[in-house]
């Protein structure tokens, strides 16, 4: 059983669950070995928010990638929702296995098990690979546990995570002794990073309406962390916006949302560079 995709250049091609197994099993051995915060250093960085398994959006950003040239970090949140994510980890796997520091693929809350198991991965998988999508299944999900969840890019103090910034730390040297893995409750700090949200109109923290044990945080929250941190400013994902970007907290929270098709709506997706002290928000309908 194979899936018959078309591929950017309008070409054809397969993807086997063989093929998809290779590709597994070579980034599981770069990312294993991977830190939990990568720190980085580059003038000029590329920023790519959710794509969840929105093809038409990836073949556009992967094209951007490829123009562009530069370090690039993924913020998590490639598979659900849409109706290809095999299509894009693969090609986010083959783009990572070719140049593993190029390419820094962070972890989002939908790479863990408790949510790709309902919100369409393990569907896809089933449907596409119906004989081997189990094995699949698990192996992926090991994978994303490997993945990292903050990256810095030391020089110039950009701090880069899927959702937000967990409640109970103080600075990002709290975090680098947080071990990967599964997320459960008895790990509120991964938990939190992948999952919590900015909100302008609070200082400190409250529940988020997202679930238990995950929190919005205000101002004054945000800017004890980045102050202890000795960073400037913080790129992440995870929130909906119909608009592809927001500015939060005097524009030192820059927020991105890559897909351009997501359950339904069309999305103005956006993602984001960071190049000699410049940050831009690329207009991805811009470049059709
Ligand atoms: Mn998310």
């Amino acid at each position: 059983m194979s899936v018959l995709t078309i591929g950017i250049y309008g070409a054809l091609f397969v993807i086997t669950p063989e093929y998809v197994r290779s590709l597994i099993e070579e980034l599981m051995d770069i990312l294993s070995k991977e830190k939990n915060v990568q720190d980085l250093n580059s003038n000029c960085t590329l920023f790519i928010g959710d794509i969840h398994g929105d093809y038409s959006s990836w073949s556009i950003i992967r094209r951007i990638i490829e123009e562009k040239n530069a370090l690039t970090i993924f913020l998590g949140d490639y598979v659900d929702r849409g109706a290809n994510s095999l299509e894009v980890i693969t090609e986010i796997m083959e783009m990572k296995n070719s140049d593993p520091r190029k390419f820094i693929l962070l972890r989002g809350n939908h790479e863990t098990r408790d949510i790709n198991e309902y919100y369409g991965f393990l569907w896809e998988l089933r449907r596409k690979f119906p004989s081997s999508f189990a094995t699949l299944y698990t192996m992926f999900n090991e994978l994303f546990s490997q993945m990292p969840a903050v990256a810095v890019i030391d020089n110039i103090r950009v701090l880069c995570l899927h959702g937000g910034i967990p409640i109970q730390v103080k600075s990002v040297d709290d975090l680098r002794d947080l071990p990967k893995g599964q997320i459960d409750v008895d790990d509120p700090i991964l938990l939190q990073i992948l999952w919590n949200d900015p909100d302008d109109s609070i200082e400190n923290y409250a529940p988020s309406p997202r679930g238990p044990g995950i929190y919005i945080f205000g101002r004054k929250i945000f800017e004890n962390f980045m102050r202890n941190s000795e960073l400037q400013y913080l790129i992440r994902g995870h929130t909906y916006l119909p608009e592809g970007f927001r500015y939060f907290f005097n524009r030192k929270l820059l927020s991105i949302f890559s897909p351009l098709n997501y359950v339904g709506s069309k999305v103005k997706g956006k993602i984001a560079m960071f190049c000699n002290d410049d940050l831009e928000v690329i207009d991805l309908l811009k470049h059709k």
